[in-house]
């Protein structure tokens, strides 16, 4: 495995490179153009421009995340080959770069869905956190407003003001798809672009859907074991592949993750690990990385990607706000360059007792 960060561009994240280079055992850097939006062709200059910004800082970019998806790809609205030419254009590109590994997800209206921004922790750090009840009593179309003003200043993905000035049209353009029709719609779109993927040897990796169970009555399909290994069978080509996402997978509690891990061998490319700390089954927030402080058994986790033979990036995703940063709610760099460090001390520890 190679340990990477997720930043946005120097034109809006608050961590910089030269920080990033800095984290131990941190090689690389996982980015996207953020200023692009979903069914935009990526321009090659900007895509060389990211590159070499991130190798002079001596990182390499191991992988974007995301290419978002456009909503016609989604509901399969006519105008969804247009978009999706646009998309395999960017690929093309990307793979011409010499970038292989590509994160997207397939939820409709909202990507990750959180009710608080900052909630506040025994220790004084605040987390990302959710409660169903708070998401039962929203208006969806107020959710946007309610999250806003704990962005500490930052745009973040999948929230994008633009977007949520859509939401009202947005559900109803999915008012007719239900998880059939998505997956139909999802498997249409993997065909379309694999033969691209195997020219350039591009690894998509879907995330999952968060948390992983319907939300505001849209549909979500990422969320289980059963639907990942059902859309790895739908189309069975190697670089129709998952990001594995512990924290997303993870909000359901019935998902067992090591044993999800181990049923998609050969097909996770890229992995996000980190941990939640449950109040009830449907209130959790975003713990540090650390086994003790939350849910999941982070040793078990790492156990099962090194068993499967992982090699692709991985990254510690959200961390809590602590020491004071101010930064993107879940990307300030304090805390998850502490877990990318746990994490690589696992990692080394599984890896020597197994020589
Ligand atoms: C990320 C997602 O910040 C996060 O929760 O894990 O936004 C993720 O980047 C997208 O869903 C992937 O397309
Ligand atoms: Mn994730």
């Amino acid at each position: 495995m190679q340990m990477t960060l997720r930043w946005y561009g120097s034109k809006y994240d608050t961590v910089t490179l030269k920080q990033i280079r800095q984290i131990p055992g941190v090689t690389g850097v996982i980015s996207t153009l953020y200023g692009t939006i979903p069914g935009q062709v990526w321009e090659m200059d900007d895509i060389l421009a990211l590159k070499k910004e991130i190798e002079d800082a001596g990182l390499s970019l191991a992988g974007i995340e995301s290419v978002n998806i456009h909503d016609a790809i989604k509901v399969g609205s006519p105008d969804r080959d247009m978009y999706i030419d646009n998309y395999i254009t960017t690929l093309e590109r990307l793979g011409q770069a010499g970038i292989h590994m590509v994160c997207y997800n397939f939820m409709p209206v909202f990507d990750w869905t959180r009710t608080e921004l900052a909630r506040m922790r025994p220790d004084g750090s605040t987390v990302l956190a959710y409660t169903q009840k708070a998401v039962d009593a929203l208006d969806p179309e107020k959710m946007f407003d309610s999250i806003a003003g704990e962005m500490n200043g930052t745009v973040m993905p999948g929230w994008e003001p633009e977007r949520m000035a859509r939401v009202k049209e947005l559900f109803a353009l999915y008012k007719d798809v239900d998880d059939e029709k998505l997956f139909a719609n999802l498997k249409y779109f993997l065909e379309r672009i694999m033969p691209t993927c195997d020219k350039y040897d591009i690894n998509m990796a879907i995330h999952p859907d968060d948390p992983a169970w319907s939300v505001f009555g849209l549909p979500r399909i990422i969320i289980n074991k059963e639907n990942i290994l059902r859309l790895m069978q739908m189309v069975d080509n190697p670089h129709n592949g998952v990001t594995f996402c512990s924290g997303s997978y993870g909000t359901n509690l019935d998902n067992d993750l090591p044993d999800m891990i181990r049923s998609l061998k050969g097909r996770i490319h890229f992995a996000h690990v980190r941990n939640l700390k449950f109040n009830t089954p449907t209130d959790f927030e975003e713990a540090a990385h650390l086994s003790s402080d939350g849910t999941f058994d982070m040793y078990e986790i790492m156990l099962a990607l090194y068993d499967i033979g992982f090699t692709g990036p991985i990254r510690p995703d959200h961390g809590r706000m602590i020491w004071d940063e101010v930064a993107m709610p879940g990307y300030g760099l304090y805390d998850r360059a502490l877990g990318a460090t746990y994490l690589n001390g696992l990692w080394e520890a599984i890896e020597k007792q197994h020589r």
